[in-house]
């Protein structure tokens, strides 16, 4: 039997991002949302030992598609949680403000670059600042769902919920203003600084 995976806790109260994050609307993402890819990752596992152990094979490619949604679900929500605080915003500091600069030319053209690409995901998906560990160059990508658009190798810093669970009982269609509240209220950018650190290993 593989090893359960688990809803990790949220790092401040429901409450502790308003007014730029509501609480109805944290609750219910935490709880029930990035609940149920939990809930879907450990099916999906499941599944994959049934099918393995019976050495019927009719069901592996559902249960490798549940395990790159669920997966990559539970995955993008745990790094999103931990990505924001309450009173964050602002700019980094220290190696990954060098490295934002180098890339991007300065904060500002990165901002603009993060907020572009997330508010033009199709559909359900995520903006993401990544790191690649082998060449040390950071990037802005998209994903679609939680799993498609990915490129592999690549390691997100940063991310961003467009999926409409995570911001339309506040912002409805206002997409835009959901994204430029979370960049400019709500990033912890010690939290990222700490992945771009641990991405370089
Ligand atoms: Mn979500």
């Amino acid at each position: 039997m593989a090893s359960k995976f688990e809803l990790p806790p949220l790092p401040y109260a429901y409450d502790a991002l308003e007014p730029h994050y509501d609480k109805e609307t944290v609750q219910l993402h935490h709880d029930k949302h990035h609940a149920a890819y939990v809930t879907g990752l450990n099916a999906a596992v499941e599944q994959v030992e049934k099918i393995t152990k019976s050495g019927d094979f009719a069901g592996a490619k559902a249960a490798a598609k549940a395990l790159a949604f669920h997966g990559s679900g539970h995955v993008l929500h745990s790094i999103f949680w931990a990505n924001m605080k309450p009173g964050g915003g602002g700019e980094p500091s220290g190696e990954l403000a060098d490295a934002i600069k180098k890339t991007f030319g300065s904060f500002q053209a990165f901002k603009g670059l993060f907020l572009a690409t997330t508010n033009a995901v199709e559909g359900s998906g995520w903006g993401l600042l990544v790191r690649c560990p082998e060449t040390g160059m950071i990037g802005v990508l998209q994903a679609e769902k939680h799993e498609n658009l990915a490129v592999w190798g690549k390691i997100p810093i940063l991310v961003c919920d467009v999926w409409e669970h995570a911001y339309y009982l506040k912002y409805q269609n206002k997409r835009p203003e959901w994204t430029q509240a979370f960049m400019d209220h709500l990033v912890n950018w010690d939290d990222v600084a700490k992945r771009y650190a641990a991405a370089k290993k």
